[in-house]
């Protein structure tokens, strides 16, 4: 925990700031239920001709239910509704959850985005 609290000085004070958002974020999903984890697990896409892998930064997961975690670092908001790259990632980790709803929970964690209205200020 030292390591960890040491490592995070590196980052400039506002990144700092956000970071502890974005756990902040994630910890209050995590704590609704006792999670699996998968933290930055590779997984392939055995259906596609190509097989490629793909790796999501964070997969919250029980049996009926599963949550996908997408770390955006960027100011520009990135729309979390119909997003491919999510998706994509809901049927490459979906298995882990086989008896979850169709439509997994997927997040973008982003609080170093402005909100829309800000982008042209
Ligand atoms: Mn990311």
């Amino acid at each position: 925990m030292h390591e960890m609290f040491a490592d995070v000085m590196s980052l400039s004070t506002k990144d700092i700031a956000m970071m502890s958002k974005a756990l902040a974020y994630v910890a209050g999903v995590r704590a609704t239920r006792r999670f699996m984890i998968l933290s930055e697990v590779r997984v392939q896409a055995t259906w596609l001709a190509s097989k490629p892998y793909t790796m999501a930064d964070l997969v919250l997961y029980t049996a009926d239910e599963i949550h996908i975690f997408d770390l955006k670092t960027g100011v520009m908001p990135v729309e979390v509704a119909n997003n491919a790259q999510l998706m994509y990632y809901a049927v490459c980790y979906g298995p882990a959850a086989p008896k979850a709803e169709k439509c997994a929970p997927a997040h973008h964690v982003q609080p170093w985005a402005r909100p829309y209205g800000e982008l042209d200020s």
